[in-house]
This record gives C-alpha cells, sequence and structure tokens, in this order.
C-alpha cells in the first residue's frame, strides 16, 4: 500500500491518507449490503416498506469528507452513506427503523415512528432542550414529501449568517461558533420539478446563506425520466441563471460525475471552502448516478427503464468504478478489497440479525405471557374454552409476531370469555391496562413539548395598567411588545413580507428596523413556503423567528411546510428536534375575496402539534406572543384584522404579560343561552347580545381565543350547565371549526348531558366572502344572523 497522501489530477485542492480512501470504500461497500440485505428484508415480510441508498454511495462517502461538527443537512431517503460516513447512523439502527422498533435506543433518529430511510440525530437532551449543537455535524429530521426538506434548509443555512453577522448572537456558541457552521443538502432530480424548491433557490440566493446542496441525479423521479420533470431535461443547465460572477452575488455552481470518486473529493473540498467562508450558495449537481436495485421495494425498473439503460448503469456502478480506480492506483491490491468486503459482509449481516433480535424478542416475550394468560382464562370460560384456547393458539403459531397481534389476541380472548368471571379476566386486563401508557409513549407521545418548556406551562401574567396607561391605536400595543421581546432576547427575528423597512402592513414592527437592524427586523421576499420553511431551519438552531404571513389567505402556500413539516418535528422524532416557531398572521373579515378568510378549520385540523390562537385583541394577542417566546412550541397567532383601528389602553407590563393557551375568555355572563365563538366574531356576537337583551334573552358569550388547545378547563360545559343551550358561532365555512368547538364541548367535555335543545352552529358561506360591505354581509354571519338564530334556539 502506498504511505504518502495522495494527489487528485487537476489542482491541489483535494489530498487524502490512502487509508481513508480505503475507509471510504469500506463504508461505501457496507452500505452497498445494506441496501442489498435491507431488500430481503422487505421481501420476507419483516419489513412493510424500504427505500435504499444504493448507486448513491460514492458521492456520500466523498461529501462526508468535507462535513464537520455543527454543520447541519437537510436531506432525504437516499442519505444512509452519508449518515454511515459521518458517524450519525450504525448499520444496526438502519434495520431497526426498517423494521419500526419503538425502542429509542435502537433507532434513535424517530423511536420507530418515521418511515425507513428517514434520517434524524438527536438535537435535544432528554428534557427535551437543545443540546450543544456545535459537537458534532447533526441531520434534521426527514419527511417523505419530495422537495420539503428544501425550505428548512433555507432556514439551517441562514441561520449561520445572523450567527456569524449578530454581535449580540456569539456568546450562543453551543449553537453556533461565528456561523462558519454549512447546511448540506440533499434532493433527487426529479423532486428539482417541485415548487418549494426553485422558491428555496431564490431565496437561498438573495440571502447568500452558506448552503451545499448536492442534487442526486439517477436520471429519474420513480419511472418518469429527466426530460419529464425539468425543462432541457437537465437541472444543472437550467440552474446557470444563478451563477454568481465577479458583480452580481448567487451560486457556486458544479457538475461532476456520481461515480468518479477522485473528481467528487476535489469539487466537494474546493466548494465547501468557498461555501464557508465566504457565505455563499452551492449547488452540487452529481450526475450519471444509478439505482441498481430500482426505486423502492414497491416496484422493479426493469419496467420502465430500457436494456440499454440498464446495461448502462451496471457499468456505471460507484462502488464498482471506486474499486477498479483503487486498483489502478494501487492503494490496494485485489485480494485486499476482498477481504474488507468480506468484513462489511458479515459486519451488515451480523448488524441485520442484531437488529431483528433486538426487534422481536420483547414482542415474542409479550406473546407468550399473553398467551398465558389466555391460556388460564380458557380454563376458566366455561363453553367458550376453546374460542378462547383457538386464540392463544393463533398467536403461538405465528412466526413473527406484531405487537398489534399480540394485543388483539388479548383483547380477542377478553371478548370471546363473555361469560367469565372478573377475577378469572383480571390478569389479562391488568396487563393490557399496563401496556397503555407504554403505547402511549411510543405512540402519542411528543406531539407538543411535554417539558417544562411546554406552552402550557409558561406562567400567566395579566395586564397592568397605572395611571401613566393610556389608550393607543391597537397596533401600538403590538409594537411595543415586540420591542421588548427584541430588546429581551437577541434571538428574537422577525421577518416577513415588508416586516422591515415598513414595519409591516398594519405597523406591528414600525421603526424596529431601525432601532434592531435588518438582521433582527427584515423584509422578505413573497414566499410564504420558505418564510415558514426559514422560519423552521432558524429555530432548530436555537434561534426564536417570528415569521410573518402578511394575511391568513395566504398562508395555503406555506400550509403544507407547516404541516408536513413544522407541526411533525418534534412528534416524528420523538422528542429528539424542535422548533419552535411563532408564525404571525392577520385575517377575519376586512374586505375581499382573498382578505376576507377565516380557513381556521383547515388549519386546526392540518397542523395538529402546532399552538393556535385567534385572540380578539392586540393586548391579548402581545400575550400570546410572550407565552409563545418562553415555550419550545411552535404556533400561529391569528391578529383580527378589523381590531387594529381600534383603541386600546397600553398595559404597563406589555414585555411580562402572557395569554394563556386553552382557556378561554367569558366575555358577558347570561342565564339563557352559551354563544362560543372568537376572534372577530366577538363584538359580532356581543352587539347581538345587546339587542337580544331586549327580546329578554341573556346571553352568556365565551371567547375561546385559542382553538389548539381548546378550553382545556372545561368552562364551556360549565356554562351550559346553566343554559342548556349553545350556539357555535364562526366565520369558517359549515362544518369548520364550529364543528370542531361542538365536538370538543359536546364530546370531550360532555357538554351533551347539558342541552335541552338542538347544539346549533352559525357559520360563514361555503363560498369564499363576496367583495364589499355587502358581500360581507352576506358571507359572513352578521349580527341579525346571530339574533335570528338564537331567538330560533330558545323557541325548542
Ligand atoms: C410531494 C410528493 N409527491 C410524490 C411523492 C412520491 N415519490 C416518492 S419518491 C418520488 C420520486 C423522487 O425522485 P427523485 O427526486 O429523482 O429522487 P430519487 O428517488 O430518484 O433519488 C416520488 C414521486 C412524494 N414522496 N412526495
Ligand atoms: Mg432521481
Amino acid at each position: 500500500m502506498a504511505s504518502t497522501s495522495v494527489k487528485f489530477a487537476g489542482g491541489a485542492a483535494a489530498t487524502l491518507d490512502p487509508d481513508d480512501i480505503l475507509r471510504d470504500y469500506r463504508i461505501a461497500y457496507r452500505s452497498r449490503q445494506v441496501s442489498l440485505l435491507a431488500r430481503g428484508e422487505v421481501m420476507l415480510g419483516r419489513a412493510m416498506f424500504g427505500i435504499f441508498g444504493d448507486g448513491k454511495e460514492v458521492a456520500q462517502v466523498a461529501l462526508a469528507r468535507v462535513i464537520e461538527p455543527g454543520d447541519v443537512r437537510s436531506g432525504y431517503y437516499r442519505d444512509q452513506t452519508l449518515m454511515f460516513a459521518l458517524g450519525l447512523l450504525t448499520v444496526q439502527q438502519f434495520f431497526a427503523q426498517l423494521y419500526a422498533h419503538t425502542d429509542l435506543e435502537a433507532d434513535p433518529a424517530s423511536g420507530g415512528r418515521g418511515m425507513n430511510a428517514h434520517f434524524a440525530t438527536r438535537m435535544l437532551d432528554e428534557k427535551g432542550q437543545f443540546r450543544d449543537l456545535t459537537a458534532a455535524p447533526h441531520s434534521s429530521a426527514d419527511v417523505s414529501p419530495t422537495g420539503s426538506q428544501m425550505p428548512r434548509l433555507l432556514g439551517l443555512a441562514y441561520a449561520s449568517k445572523l450567527y456569524r453577522n449578530l454581535p449580540e448572537l456569539h456568546d450562543f456558541t453551543e449553537y453556533s461558533h461565528n456561523g462558519d457552521e454549512v447546511a448540506f443538502g440533499t434532493i433527487g432530480n426529479a423532486s428539482c420539478a417541485e415548487g418549494v424548491f426553485w422558491e428555496s433557490i431564490n431565496a437561498a440566493g438573495v440571502l447568500q446563506v452558506p448552503m451545499l446542496l448536492s442534487v442526486w441525479d439517477d436520471g429519474y423521479g420513480i419511472s418518469v425520466p429527466n426530460e419529464l420533470q425539468v425543462t432541457k431535461g437537465n437541472i444543472g443547465t437550467l440552474l446557470q441563471g444563478f451563477r454568481r460572477t465577479r458583480d452580481e452575488p448567487g451560486y457556486e455552481l458544479e457538475t461532476v460525475r456520481g461515480w468518479d470518486y477522485p473528481a467528487l473529493l476535489e469539487t466537494y473540498q474546493r466548494t465547501v471552502r468557498i461555501v464557508r467562508s465566504e457565505q455563499v450558495p452551492a449547488v452540487v449537481h452529481v450526475i450519471e448516478l444509478t439505482q441498481p436495485q430500482g426505486h423502492s421495494t414497491s416496484g422493479s425498473h426493469e419496467r420502465y427503464k430500457s436494456k440499454q439503460r440498464l446495461k448502462w448503469e451496471k457499468e456505471h456502478d460507484g462502488v464498482g468504478r471506486m474499486r477498479r480506480w483503487i486498483i489502478e492506483q494501487e492503494l490496494a491490491t485485489e485480494a485486499e478489497l476482498d477481504a474488507i468486503e468480506e468484513e462489511e459482509a458479515s459486519h451488515v449481516r451480523e448488524a441485520r440479525d442484531a437488529a431483528w433480535n433486538a426487534y422481536e424478542q420483547p414482542i415474542r416475550d409479550e406473546a407468550e405471557t399473553v398467551g398465558t394468560l389466555i391460556g388460564h382464562l380458557a380454563d376458566a370460560s366455561g363453553d367458550a374454552a376453546d374460542a378462547v384456547r383457538a386464540l392463544r393458539d393463533e398467536l403461538a403459531k405465528r412466526r413473527d409476531p406484531l405487537r398489534r397481534d399480540v394485543t388483539m389476541a388479548g383483547r380477542r380472548a377478553l371478548y370471546a370469555a363473555r361469560s367469565a368471571g372478573d377475577d378469572a379476566k383480571r390478569p389479562l386486563r391488568d396487563w393490557l391496562d399496563a401496556q397503555k401508557p407504554i403505547d402511549e409513549e411510543r405512540y402519542h407521545a411528543h406531539l407538543y413539548d411535554e417539558s417544562e418548556t411546554s406552552a402550557l406551562r409558561v406562567p400567566v401574567v395579566a395586564p397592568e395598567y397605572d395611571e401613566g396607561s393610556v389608550e393607543v391605536d391597537a397596533y401600538k400595543v403590538l409594537n411595543a411588545a415586540f420591542d421588548r421581546a427584541l430588546a429581551r432576547d437577541p434571538r428574537v427575528i422577525a421577518f416577513g413580507e415588508d416586516v422591515g423597512k415598513l414595519g409591516d402592513v398594519n405597523q406591528g414592527f414600525v421603526d424596529l428596523q431601525a432601532k434592531y437592524g435588518e438582521l433582527r427586523v427584515g423584509d422578505a421576499g413573497i414566499r410564504e413556503a420558505t418564510i415558514v420553511g426559514q422560519a423552521i431551519g432558524m429555530a432548530m438552531r436555537g434561534l426564536r423567528p417570528i415569521a410573518e404571513i402578511q394575511y391568513l389567505d395566504y398562508l395555503l402556500y406555506a400550509l403544507q411546510v407547516m404541516s408536513d413539516d413544522l407541526a411533525t418535528l418534534r412528534y416524528r422524532t420523538r422528542n429528539g428536534q424542535k422548533a419552535p416557531v411563532i408564525v404571525r398572521t392577520r385575517g377575519h373579515r376586512l374586505v375581499g375575496v382573498w382578505h376576507s378568510g377565516s380557513p381556521l378549520g383547515m388549519m386546526i385540523h392540518a397542523l395538529r402539534g402546532m399552538y393556535i390562537a385567534v385572540p380578539r385583541d392586540m393586548t391579548r394577542a402581545a400575550g400570546f406572543y410572550n407565552t409563545l417566546l418562553q415555550s419550545g412550541d411552535p404556533g400561529i397567532i391569528v391578529e383580527v384584522l378589523n381590531a387594529y383601528r381600534l383603541k386600546e389602553k397600553l398595559p404597563s407590563n406589555i414585555g411580562e404579560l402572557t395569554t394563556p393557551f386553552g382557556v378561554v375568555d367569558v366575555l358577558r355572563e347570561g342565564r339563557d343561552v352559551t354563544v362560543v365563538t372568537y376572534g372577530a366574531s366577538c363584538a359580532i356576537a356581543l352587539e347581538a347580545a345587546k339587542l337580544l337583551e331586549g327580546a329578554g334573552i341573556d346571553m352568556e358569550l365565551i371567547d375561546a381565543q385559542s382553538l389548539l388547545p381548546f378550553d382545556l378547563e372545561g368552562r364551556i360545559a360549565e356554562s351550559l350547565k346553566k343554559t342548556n343551550r349553545v350556539l357555535f358561532l364562526d366565520e369558517d365555512v359549515p362544518g369548520g371549526s364550529s364543528s370542531y368547538m361542538m365536538q370538543q364541548v359536546l364530546e370531550r367535555q360532555d357538554g351533551f348531558h347539558w342541552l335541552d335543545a338542538t347544539p346549533r352552529t352559525l357559520t360563514g358561506a361555503s363560498h369564499r366572502p363576496a367583495y364589499g360591505r355587502d358581500g360581507d354581509y352576506w358571507s359572513k354571519p352578521s349580527v341579525e344572523d346571530v339574533y335570528d338564530t338564537v331567538v330560533e334556539l330558545m323557541k325548542e
């Protein structure tokens, strides 16, 4: 073996010890073995689905060479080799995730929740707080929707820019060292056809962030070739317009063949140096990659690739080419490489078996326990004994029982043994009951922050007023709260369309850019999906972004990112990662089809995992911001458009006051009927209540304030005990958030029992609100609509 380091053709940039090269080969080979064996596991029925990184190995061992502690990845399911090479994933862990092993030790990425090849490192400690993120490289948690790693990638990279350029952040060394960290992205060629890809690329170019994106180009997206994915069939060609010049900022762009190990090393070493030092974005288009086993276990690529293409792929297999290159360079002999391969093949087999046994043994033990308990129950089951025993025998026959098989057998045995006495059933029932909290932790826990930083544990601080408290335009209340937040914590970063120079379209941030600078209070392009994605990446690296979506009606562009990424982050990593993003927006009735929306049903259904509040005034809104800023949870605050015009008294403790989530506010006490609403409809209902007084009807009006969570204290059901009648009022479509509120009160709070009349909803129309004051009147519930509905309800 040669003893000096190897210098690669083409420049002084890359040198590497032969030992390192052999280590890279070892990992590439290991990864290939993982793909081959893992596919077999799916075929055997031990896992439901498999998608692997075969064909992308060589590029990834080269990429791993330039990734340093503190750097962070945002990628997709092809990256197993990269994860192995970085020491962020073991072969056994890879298999554990394939099997959906629910033990966090076994699958630290997701505790069995994520699909196979959804990579993530643990960025939080056991208490749900950030570890020292600079001690090792990290991987943000993958999601399945193609392209969805891109908005988050932007934010992960942008955080470095802030850490470098904001002196007030230089002490936060557990998150960053002077912003030296690079965010590494990976994406498939076909996923570059997604809208969020282009939005992210554009934004990263505008913001000039240290992002290095690798496009793994294997010519296909499942069966659809490049020609049908992107213009000119070549993403590298298309990106040329983004290339930086001497005069204009832009991108570093590189193209390199995915089987050419020395060229890959050189390309990555050269590119990363620029990205890291100058903080410019780069794209490395890695072409001529292959898929030796096809896209996934769900189909075979022989069905759509030509014989010629399949032959070409064999000839250009990266692992084979790297092997040949090593021999040509006389870095190792055939025999030495054979030995490495043999070692790795057996290592992978052993790791697979260890993962399988660790996964399966506890379930086997449970099956045995439950089998025994069912057997005892059968003995006491009289006529049903045979039926009960049959369930036990069926369970015992299963070669690889799943946990659900065990639980199903136990539950069904209790059904079948209907006539057995309680004493006979108790042991099995107790066993099943004892599993419930364990399964809760396995499958349900950590949708939200359950630690001391839960938004629900933030101390409640009521607004205070002193002689100096004067009535001001409501936006000034928010402005004062944001001013305090920015002064208090240098990690608070506000940005969005027109947020910087203008101070947002309703002046919540007016003058604050001048006071805190463009990086603390900044303008963003019109790009809702990546405004949220930018915030996700920033929050994952310790910052406290307030990301503004200018109008609630435009939240739809960002809904996918919030629903797939932000809202699921803590859950899908089982408390391994968090992004306490605050999304600020404004909505409800104002004017026109796209400035009056109130799609709260859509939001509360798509965004479980976030907090959602619709405060009726700006003091309450300020309180919600203050609450979220102290918590580890993401949330959306919808400010009410027509409340900016009103006057509010400025509290003397505007920087400290908090509004609690899940706590309602009784706006008016009454005997006869309970009206539950929130946001802009509070004012409508209040006016209706005054008119209804004339008809002798006494309305109790409750402002729900927060929809996720909703009335945790059950205050509304308490109200029903008195009034026995309820109307749920909102501006959403019929069956939207009004129905959600009804379900919460009637079912969760058991409010049904107190009703003497049909529970009612009064909502906006099914269509988008028509333009103008008259359009509004016929599209949204009016004072008169509330009056009529309540009168009808009282007649029942
Ligand atoms: C939004 C979305 N649409 C469709 C899919 C289904 N899907 C999964 S992978 C894939 C092809 C991706 O191809 P490419 O980006 O080239 O990555 P490759 O698998 O080839 O590495 C598709 C269509 C998805 N996961 N997400
Ligand atoms: Mg592809």
